[in-house]
């Protein structure tokens, strides 16, 4: 009875642990490494029987236990690991390592990869080949995710290097585990437990990141406590950094300009001062003692009540390069934001940044990056891209997206970040003629710039999940895959996103896409039509609030973006308004000065327009705005209507997750057309087009809306 019951129990906790092993709880992102189904399965196996990659160093090791653990999962067999090259086996080598290697690496660099099938000693190989092991690693992640995809794998040619050099992620996570802007739980930083316990998710992060090319982290928030520079806290970050460096990842910080009185007493922050400039140097040899490969500092300055070197009358650039000096001997950098608007300053605040760091241009030291918005107000649905981008030829600019998504819906709704992210690479400044794409810009080739960099603000916490939904991973997914190379289109990434998240099956995998391509732009529509911005809540801008306008500062309040009033609607910001349009190249500010010529969807950011003005559909501002309103709350149903239909080919756990999530987002669209039509109606005192419903409540009912608990606000 006893060795019954034994046994019983026996299966029972084996069941759970299979179910454990198999659950789709969204921990391994898109290194799922399920089994391949059908032919696939052999194919892999075919092409995997020994992996060659000899050689004891930690990203070696790591690269054997990422093929093992991929190949094993995908065919359920584990292909032996062999010093020496065999039929069909994974070969990998580096140019360090390996004289005379049959496949050429240089223009690979230090990161990038060769992966080609060809014969060595008479046996049939795939060979990763590189100039170094974190070249290789991302070889191996770049075969993996072929593999996952159910890819041909016999004949392969492929060779890829990344074209900016710095790809970050940046946390906004503070010292006491909130995160700014976090909609996934808390930060994953144990900073408490830290250096001694390193829970296994620090290496989870780092096969993620490296698996889609990122190569750094700024581990803590641009609002930045002194603390993280004290002796105890930068022991915390080199363990970090431990875990990291053998993906091919370095640990930045973020810095408070004031640490220096903070920490240790000094009568100011002056960065003339030589005491100031003494203690900055001393604190960065005390990191590099720690940290031999520390990346550098990110600042946020003179910004949104962050101290910095203005207080001292001195410029951005004096701030910057007092830094970089500090640095400069150990090969660091200074990411410097430009993220800057002052409450005392009454021009448009969109032009703020333009207008202190274009006079800067030239004055920067070697070392130092600045760090610009993807555009010029604060990571809204859509905004035009950000006016410095080629206005700062002789300065390095990097550019700074949100993965989070603090105003597109934080971590319920389904906006796909992939066609925003396009849109401002792809967008041109005419800063030396046609052609000269943001993307140039950030990659150094339009002024010539050898450091470059990319950033996405974080959108990971402690959830199981990483980024608080399943959709949210392909936000993150897709900003390092077009980090490494900003040709990729968001349809590309989303169909490899979905096929190593859901399946390689069509069926699901062409719904999947078509949902997440036009889902940013339903946001638009049900949030900001028309080049509509910052009408968020205040605070934790979760909802409407058009109405705000009680607010200190100016230019906190949405109707200072929108400036509706009995006339029109729309920021004037062309040569008889705020002038904006004067900070691009002329082609692009003659292009954005008149009505006619400026693209619709960015129509009401740079015109103030009648209520009846046309559209180019031929309908009033005012029946277009309704219209757009309807259209991005359909787009919702109709998200919701093709997940439905996915239900036989998703598994239950993500099923379940995205359709509650759809239905939140569909009644919070909902919320946010009729909440603000009743206040846009309420100035225009116009009808409503004849095919369009009223409000679902009162503009009191809707102004009345409080949310003081919702998240990410600190
Ligand atoms: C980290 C916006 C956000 C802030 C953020 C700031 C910034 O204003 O709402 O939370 O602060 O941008 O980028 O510095």
């Amino acid at each position: 009875m006893i060795a019954r019951l034994f046994c019983w129990m026996i299966a029972i906790a084996m069941a759970s642990l299979t179910q454990v092993a198999s659950a789709e709880d969204g921990y391994d992102l898109w290194l799922r490494y399920r089994p391949a189904q059908g032919e696939a399965a052999g194919r892999i196996a075919a092409q995997a029987t020994a992996i060659v990659a000899p050689g004891t160093s930690a990203t070696l090791t790591a690269v054997r236990a990422e093929l093992q653990r991929g190949v094993t999962g995908m065919t359920g067999k584990a292909p032996a690991l062999s010093d020496t090259v065999q039929q069909d086996a994974l070969w990998l080598a580096s140019s360090a390592s390996t004289p005379a290697l049959p496949v050429k690496t240089n223009g690979l660099g230090n990161e990038g990869y060769a992966i080609r099938s060809v014969t060595k000693d008479g046996k049939a190989v795939t060979l990763i080949a590189a100039n170094s092991d974190i070249g290789l690693l991302h070889g191996a992640f770049h075969w993996l995710r072929l593999a996952q995809s159910g890819e041909r794998l016999d004949r392969l040619d492929i060779s890829s290097a990344p074209k900016i050099g710095l790809r970050l992620l940046n946390h906004w996570d503070n010292l006491d585990g909130t995160v700014e802007r976090g909609y996934a739980g808390s930060s994953i930083w144990d900073w408490w437990r830290l250096p001694d316990w390193k829970g296994p998710r620090y290496t989870d992060y780092a096969r993620a990141n490296a698996s889609i090319g990122i190569n750094g982290t700024v581990l803590n928030n641009v609002n930045a406590k002194s603390d993280s520079l004290t002796a105890p806290y930068i022991a915390k970050a080199a363990a970090l950094a431990d875990i990291f460096r053998p993906y091919g990842i370095k640990v930045y910080l973020s810095v408070k300009w004031t640490a220096p009185m903070e920490l240790d007493g000094l009568k100011t922050a002056d960065p003339l001062d030589p005491q100031v400039a003494a203690w900055w140097k001393a604190k960065a040899d005390a990191i590099y003692k720690e940290i031999p490969d520390f990346g550098g500092f990110l600042v946020k300055a003179n910004s949104e009540g962050q101290p910095g070197p203005q207080d001292y009358k001195r410029t951005h650039a004096d701030g910057a390069n007092m830094l970089a000096a500090a640095v400069k001997p150990h090969g660091g950098i200074v990411m410097w934001r430009a993220f800057v608007y002052a409450h005392d300053n009454p021009d448009d605040r969109a032009k703020q940044a333009y207008s202190d760091f274009k006079p800067l241009d030239g004055q920067f030291a070697d070392n130092v990056i600045v760090q610009v918005k993807n555009g010029a107000i604060d990571f809204q649905p859509r905004e035009p891209f950000h006016p410095l981008f080629g206005a700062m030829p002789k300065t390095p600019l990097m550019m700074e997206f949100q993965i989070t998504k603090e105003y597109l819906g934080q971590s319920t709704h389904l906006t796909y970040l992939g066609p925003l992210f396009e849109e401002t690479l792809t967008s041109d400044t005419y800063a030396k003629g046609k052609g000269s794409t943001v993307a140039k810009v950030i990659d150094g080739s339009l002024d010539g710039h050898k450091l470059t960099g990319i950033a996405g603000v974080a959108n990971i916490g402690t959830d199981r999940d990483w980024s608080g939904s399943i959709f949210n991973q392909a936000d993150w997914y897709v900003f390092g895959r077009m980090a490494w190379d900003t040709g990729l289109t968001a349809q590309g990434v989303a169909r490899e996103w979905a096929t190593l998240t859901f399946s390689p099956d069509a069926k699901v995998i062409d719904p999947v896409v078509a949902m997440m391509m036009g889902s940013r732009e339903a946001a638009v529509d049900y949030m900001t039509p028309l080049g509509l911005t910052h009408v968020m809540a205040t605070g934790h801008h979760y909802g409407p609030g058009p109405w705000v306008a009680d607010l200190a500062r100016p230019e906190w309040n949405p109707v200072y973006y929108h400036k509706a009033d009995a006339n029109g609607i729309g920021f004037d910001r062309t040569k008889t308004g705020s002038n904006a349009t004067g900070q691009y190249a002329a082609p692009v500010a003659k292009m954005l000065d008149k009505v006619k010529t400026t693209p619709e969807r960015d129509l009401l950011w740079f015109h103030h327009v009648g209520w009846d003005s046309k559209l180019q559909s031929g309908e009033t501002v005012w029946n277009g705005l309704v219209h757009r309103y309807d259209r991005g709350v359909a787009y919702v149903a109709g998200m919701q209507t093709s997940w439905e239909a996915l239900r036989p080919y998703v598994d239950a756990e993500r099923f379940a997750e995205t359709q509650a999530l759809l239905g939140i987002q569909h009644r919070e669209a909902q919320w946010w057309r009729d909440a603000s039509i009743a206040y846009f109606q309420s100035i225009a005192k116009r009808p409503l087009p004849a095919d369009a419903a009223p409000p679902a409540q009162t503009l009191d009912w809707y102004k009345a809306q409080n949310f003081p608990y919702a998240p990410g606000h600190h």
